[in-house]
């Protein structure tokens, strides 16, 4: 199949550069898919893509997974966006670590980096209240990040909501940089999506919808591989209330998360999803969503099946992306080590 062919090195070309990532620390979730993922493949031919695994901030919190864990999940989560869609002919795919720069780069970037910013991160925070032993990567994680951007040059970052404060710190520390040194990076613009970039928890619409939370709380998040029945018990006992409304404005929190899944994976306007849903109360809304979720996911894990059959495939496409990705890392931080001295 045409589809399944080695990739053609991806070249740079003039059009802006796209950079952003996933973690492999858990299962893909709808709310990756629609805050992130989906953008990517929207936005794949206007852009200069690259997408990386980041396995290595996968290592923040070392308890939290195993090596042989992580190394599945990395290879899950690779296939699982070509599944969706991440077209290797048209966008670099590839594994963080493979690319060595990226650290190296982040060591000098740390250094730019006052702590005080680090530890203002409200992720930072969350999960080092969480974490027993609390590792000085968790807390730098944000600058490795910052490296993965600054190492493309990329102009944008579609990203969730959730990572836009780590946005706007990879601004700051590639504008202390050009301060310190020389104007040399650009100032990366967040993407995100005008709705949809916050998807909830469905077992609780305060918190937003987490792998890792789902590790340990089924019901907590639908899961892109996720079976049909799966979805269905997740969807129907998601948290709502005992009212009737499905207006966006006025819902509840719960009820208007089903709404924006309902509206982004359906792209009808508010206006039509408060007019068919008016007056029919919760189970409609969800038995619908439900059906609009597996109509959205079936494609996907079917062509994941395939891609999961041919590891060779994925092997080719991995060592490609990585190849083309460390030869432009390789020229920027060629030009970073001379401007600081090293
Ligand atoms: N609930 C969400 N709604 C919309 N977008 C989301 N993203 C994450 N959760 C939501 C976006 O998905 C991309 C990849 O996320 P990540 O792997 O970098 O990890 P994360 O942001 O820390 O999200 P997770 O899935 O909740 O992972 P864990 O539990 O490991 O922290 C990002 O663009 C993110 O904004």
């Amino acid at each position: 199949m045409s589809t399944m062919l080695a990739p053609e090195p991806v070249k740079a070309d003039t059009r802006k550069v796209v950079l952003s990532g996933i973690q492999p620390t858990g299962k893909m979730h709808i709310g990756n898919y629609v805050g992130a993922v989906s953008l990517w493949v929207q936005n794949q031919t206007r852009y200069d893509n690259l997408f990386c695994i980041a396995n290595m901030h996968a290592l923040t919190i070392p308890e939290a997974i195993n090596p042989k864990t992580l190394r599945q999940q990395s290879r899950e989560t690779a296939a699982l966006l070509l599944a969706c869609g991440i077209d290797p002919q048209q966008s670099i795919v590839f594994m963080q670590s493979d690319v060595a720069a990226h650290a190296y780069l982040a060591w000098i970037l740390s250094c730019c980096t006052p702590v005080g910013w680090l530890e203002r991160m409200t992720q930072y925070k969350t999960k080092a209240a969480k974490t027993e032993v609390v590792s000085s990567g968790l807390l730098t994680y944000p600058v490795l990040q910052t490296a993965d951007i600054l190492a493309y040059k990329a102009a944008y970052v579609p990203v969730g909501d959730d990572q836009k404060q780590h946005l706007e710190l990879a601004r700051d520390v590639a504008e202390r940089f050009n301060h310190l040194y020389e104007a040399y990076f650009p100032l990366p613009d967040v993407l995100t999506r005008t709705s949809g970039t916050r998807i909830m928890g469905m077992d609780d619409p305060s918190a937003k919808m987490s792998k890792s939370t789902a590790q340990t709380r089924s019901g907590h998040a639908i899961g892109v591989l996720d079976t049909l029945d799966v979805i269905r018990k997740t969807i129907m006992s998601a948290v709502t209330d005992t009212g009737n409304e499905t207006r966006f404005e006025v819902a509840s929190a719960g009820v208007r998360n089903l709404l924006t899944l309902y509206e982004v994976l359906s792209g009808e306007t508010r206006d039509q999803i408060e007019t068919r849903f008016a007056g029919r109360g919760y189970g409609a809304l969800k038995r619908e969503l439900v059906e609009l979720v597996v109509r959205t996911l079936e494609p996907i894990q079917a062509r994941f099946r395939e891609i999961s059959d041919a590891p060779e495939y994925l092997n080719d496409v991995l060592a490609q992306g990585a190849e083309c990705a460390r030869e432009r890392a390789e020229r920027t931080l060629a030009d970073v080590r001379q401007l600081v001295g090293l």
